[in-house]
């Protein structure tokens, strides 16, 4: 049997890591043998890409150069670590997948999201989540959350202005609006444990596992 293939997306601060780790800690109590990765990076290749992305310090890509270095450590990814583990009958949860890249580095006045599309083809033969995960949360919450845990310090793309914060939360909208099929859309307001219900809730109805 094959593995299952489960994405987190959202903005900075929505809380996928730590819903990603509860969602673990869930399936693994079902019996469920589980990776957890993340996107930049997952295998040291797509960690040294992750490096020169995020980098406050590093060179300022411009957009096309940005959604290549993404989508080249989403290759190394998938190649190396999230086909061979489902082929192995292992469910993967990954923080941010190609959805971050259509968000971020497509949409208006940024790349066409056929040219993503067309690089994930490329690179990962166009690979897709068999659900996805969008958490959303209002900019003033996930804000809030951050400051606790950050203080001032953000990272290259984070650290951008409100307005493309509001752009990638209105993109990520339109991509779930448009694949409700692999898309849920989760309410992110809340304590950890009230979204890990509406989380699990859905897992088990999308992915056919008992409550
Ligand atoms: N990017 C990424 C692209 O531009 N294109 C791409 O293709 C990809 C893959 C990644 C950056 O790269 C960009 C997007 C990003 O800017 P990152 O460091 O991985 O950067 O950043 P994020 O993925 O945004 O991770 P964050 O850690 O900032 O956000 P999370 O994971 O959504 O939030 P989390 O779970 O760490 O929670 C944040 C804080 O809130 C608390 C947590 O304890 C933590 O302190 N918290 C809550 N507090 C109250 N109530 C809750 N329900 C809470 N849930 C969490």
């Amino acid at each position: 049997m094959t593995g299952r293939f489960i994405t987190f997306e959202g903005g900075e601060g929505a809380g996928k890591s730590t819903q990603a780790r509860l969602l673990a800690q869930a399936l693994q109590a079902r019996g469920l043998e589980l990776v957890v990765t993340r996107e930049p990076g997952g295998t040291p290749g797509a960690e040294a890409i992750r490096a020169l992305l995020l980098d406050t310090k590093g060179t300022d890509w411009n957009l096309p150069a940005e959604a290549l270095l993404f989508a080249a450590a989403r290759a190394d990814h998938v190649a190396q670590l999230i086909r061979p583990a489902i082929d192995r009958g292992v469910w993967v949860i990954c923080d941010r997948f190609i959805d971050s890249s259509r968000a971020y580095q497509g949409g208006e006045e940024a790349l066409p999201d056929a040219t993503i599309m067309a690089l994930h083809s490329a690179g990962s033969a166009g690979f897709m989540p068999d659900l996805t995960l969008l958490i959303e949360l209002s900019p003033a919450e996930a804000a809030r959350r951050l400051t606790l845990r950050d203080g001032d310090a953000s990272d290259r793309i984070g650290g951008r202005d409100s307005a493309f914060h509001s752009k990638v939360a209105r993109r990520f909208g339109e991509i779930a609006d448009a694949e409700p099929q692999r898309i849920a859309r989760i309410d992110g307001e809340g304590d950890p444990a009230t979204v890990h219900s509406r989380i699990l809730a859905v897992v088990t109805a999308r992915l056919g596992l008992s409550a």
